[in-house]
Order: C-alpha cells, then structure tokens, then sequence
C-alpha cells in the first residue's frame, strides 16, 4: 500500500513538516521526483533542518528512506545533506537508499541552467539554478548518466562524453565560467555517493510492499509547477502529480491509496510565471513577514496572496486528492479579513476553470471574504479549539475543493498539527 503527499499550490506549502509528523505511520518514506531545487524544512529537537534530495522520514530511526528513479541527484549537494545529517548521530547507511537508475546532476548542468536563464533575459523561469532542467532534459534526451553508471569502470569516459556536449552548448550560449572547482567537488562527492547503498529501486520498493510495509511518496515542490499541467513554461521539470508516484518509482497504479494534498491557508510562488492572487500590497508584505515567506533553498523572497480555489480544485482533481492538510493558517490570525478566490475573470467571463493561455492573459480573480478571528491559534490544541470564524473558512474550502480538511497545522513545531476528529 502507498499513499502520496504532495503540495497542491506552488510549492513550499509546508510538506517537509508534514512528512515528518506521518512519518512514524510509514515504514517506507520515498521521493519520487524533483532534486535539490526542493527545500523540505523541518524542526528535529526544536533545531531547524532544511532537505533537498533526502526524504523527510530520515529523522525516525525505523523508516526506510528511498531516493526513486525519478529524482535527480546531484552528487555534491547529497553529500553535504548526509553529512549534515550524520553529525545530528543518524546512520544513514542504515536507512537510506538509492534507486540505480535515478539520474545525476554534474557541474555542467549546473552551468547550462545559469546560462539558458541568462540567455532568456526578462522570461526566465526563475530557477534555482540547480541544474535541474538540464539534467532531465539528459534523461529524456537519452544522453544522461545515472547512479548506477558511477559503479561501472568507465564512468570517467561516460562522464567525459557528456560534458564534451555540453561545452558545445555552452559555447553557444557564450558561457565562460570557470567550472573546475565544482568538478573537484563533484569527484569527491562521486566517490562518497559509491560508498551508499545504491539499490534497484523498483524492485526494492515492490518487495517491500508485498511484505504488507507501508509506503509514504514524497512530493517537491507543487502540482502548479507540473511540467505537463503546471503554469508551463514557469515549471519545473518533473511530474508533481500523483501520477509521477508510479514512474517516479516503479510501482503500479492500483497500490495507491490516499494522496494527501498540502495547501497553505493563503497561496505563496517563487521565481516568473503567473500567479493570479498575488498582492503587491501591505497585505502581502504583511504575509510574507509574519509567515516568514522567504526560499528555503535560494532564499529568494516569496510572491504572496490569498488562497486560489480555482488553481486547487484543479490540482487535486489531477491528483485525486482524498485528504486536505492546511498549513500555516495561524499565519492568518493576524488579519481582520480573510480572502479566498473562487473564479477567475478571463477576457470578460467568468470561469472556475484554468484558462489555457494563463499565462498570457490577464486574469483577475473574484474573491470570497470571510471576517477573521484575529485571535492567536498557534496555541489551539485541538481541532474543535479553533475560533468559529476559522472554521468556516475551512468548512468553505471543504465543500469547494470536495474534500476534508483533514489535518490544520498552526505553527512550525511537530506538535503543532491538528486532526479533525
Ligand atoms: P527549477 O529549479 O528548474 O525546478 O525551477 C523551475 C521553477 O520551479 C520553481 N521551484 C520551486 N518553487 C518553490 N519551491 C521550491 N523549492 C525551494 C524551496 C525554492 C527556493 O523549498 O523554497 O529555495 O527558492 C522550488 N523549486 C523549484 C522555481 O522557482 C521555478 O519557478
Ligand atoms: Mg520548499
């Protein structure tokens, strides 16, 4: 049996935190795609931990942490995360794996990323300049490199090989940059990824599952930044979606059960792309500021607004979402009023559907208002605590998005999450 969480918005809704509080029900924490563009935070023992390529169960002595085929590892960004993590006293050689087919980053990705964003000038995508792109433009190229090449002897030739093609490329884009200090870095980080237990990802998971081991899939970043049905061409380049679980990893549709959607109670992007309830007023800055709105992987400010039903109707009906979590709605007690977006007018009509040409359009949302409790809910310790007003936002949201509200998580720490009995 498998269930998915994933973030239904644009990212950094709160999951890493999620994860880590199901953790203990999961014997199996997988992520199924994304790379170190993802910034999972997490509070372990009140310190602060941010992931990027590691699942978020690594801190549950008992979970089994698996990185799916479907991700892309970059060799040195794992190695500083691992020993991070190993100096907080956990072995991951225990509880970690990797899948062999799972694809690496090398430096030159990370050069042609920077350049191709450079070279768009004012249209970048606002990447995080990971190399993400790149590297999956590799696999689906059919030119990439994966883990299980780093245990073969001519992995030097295979590696040559594709940097040859790159420098082509990068002189066309005219980039000059000297690289060789990351190639050092990446060398040695190859070296240490060797010494991990790299594993055939799909039939490790399988068998695990058959032994009667629950599975959690792990999602990065969010649904509306779906390579296929995200706010293209201002996405990443991976499936976001429950879809991407199964060849994100190698199993088949049917084991899936609950995918659990994560939702911030209002609506936060980072990097270019539309973003229909953005604020450019003291009503984001005010956001931004008490939610603390700001990468966990870049550091990039965030784009703030109000919650937009319309873009979430449509991702959990991607996704089939059984089970709504909302986070971060104790940031919300700081207003006296509380927006929600349940149309979008586009060209003079009102829909409640994506429009296709989103990002060519002007769209300007139609808001539901709903007065605020301004009153402090982080202390709130149980579900049925919450002021009224919250929960009729939530129970509007329920009934719009067709799902339950399962979890409100109000403040940061694990033991700030609450379940709807
Ligand atoms: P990329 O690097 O090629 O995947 O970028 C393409 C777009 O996807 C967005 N993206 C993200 N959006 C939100 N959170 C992400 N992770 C980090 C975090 C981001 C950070 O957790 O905070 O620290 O800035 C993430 N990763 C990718 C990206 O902004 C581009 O719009
Ligand atoms: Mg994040």
């Amino acid at each position: 049996m498998v269930d998915v969480l994933l973030g239904l918005q644009w990212g950094d809704e709160g999951k890493g935190k999620i994860v880590d509080y199901f953790a203990g029900k999961y014997d199996v924490i997988a992520r199924f795609q994304g790379g170190p563009n993802a910034g999972h935070t997490l509070y372990v023992n009140g310190q602060k931990v941010v992931l990027h390529t590691i699942p978020s169960g690594v801190f549950h002595a008992n979970t089994i942490n698996l990185v799916g085929n479907g991700v892309v590892l970059d060799p040195v960004t794992f190695k500083k995360e691992c020993e991070k993590i190993s100096a907080l006293g956990i072995d991951l050689k225990k509880n970690l794996f990797i899948a062999e087919k799972t694809h690496i980053i090398v430096p030159t990705h990370r050069a042609l990323d920077k350049a191709s964003e450079q070279a768009k000038g004012q249209d970048k995508i606002g990447s995080t300049l990971k190399g993400i792109g790149p590297a999956y433009m590799d696999k689906t190229g059919r030119n990439g490199i994966r883990v299980g090449d780093l245990l073969s002897a001519n992995f030097a030739t295979i590696y040559e090989k594709l940097k040859a093609k790159h420098q082509q490329l990068l002189s066309n884009y005219g980039f000059d940059e000297d690289i060789s200090e990351w190639e050092t870095e990446f060398f040695e980080a190859v070296e240490f990824l060797r010494t991990m237990n790299i594993v055939n990802g799909e039939y490790f998971l399988n068998d695990l599952i058959k032994q009667g081991k629950k599975v959690l899939a792990e999602g990065a970043q969010g649904s509306m930044l779906d390579v296929d049905f995200g706010t293209y061409p201002f996405v990443t380049s991976s499936n976001t979606i429950s879809a991407g679980v199964c060849t994100g990893l190698g199993i088949a549709p049917q084991l899936i059960k609950d995918v659990i959607g994560v939702t911030k109670a209002y609506c936060t992007r980072v990097g270019s792309g539309p973003f229909p309830t953005e604020l450019f007023d003291e009503t984001g800055e005010e956001l931004r500021k008490v939610g603390h709105e700001f990468g966990a992987t870049t550091g990039r400010p965030r784009r703030c607004g109000w919650i937009d039903l319309v873009a979430l109707k449509y991702t959990c009906m991607l996704s089939g979402v059984t089970k709504l979590v909302m986070t971060k709605s104790d940031v919300l007690d700081a207003f006296s009023e509380v927006k929600a977006c349940t149309a979008y007018e586009v060209e003079g009509k009102v829909t409640e559907q994506l429009p296709y040409h989103i990002c060519n359009v002007p769209v300007t949302p139609v808001y539901k208002s709903f007065p605020g409790w301004t009153e402090k809910t982080a202390d709130s310790g149980s579900y049925n605590e919450l002021p009224g007003e919250m929960k009729n936002f939530l129970s509007f949201v329920e009934q719009y998005l067709d799902a339950p509200v399962s979890y409100v998580s109000n403040g940061p720490g694990r033991d700030q999450i609450l379940e709807k009995q």
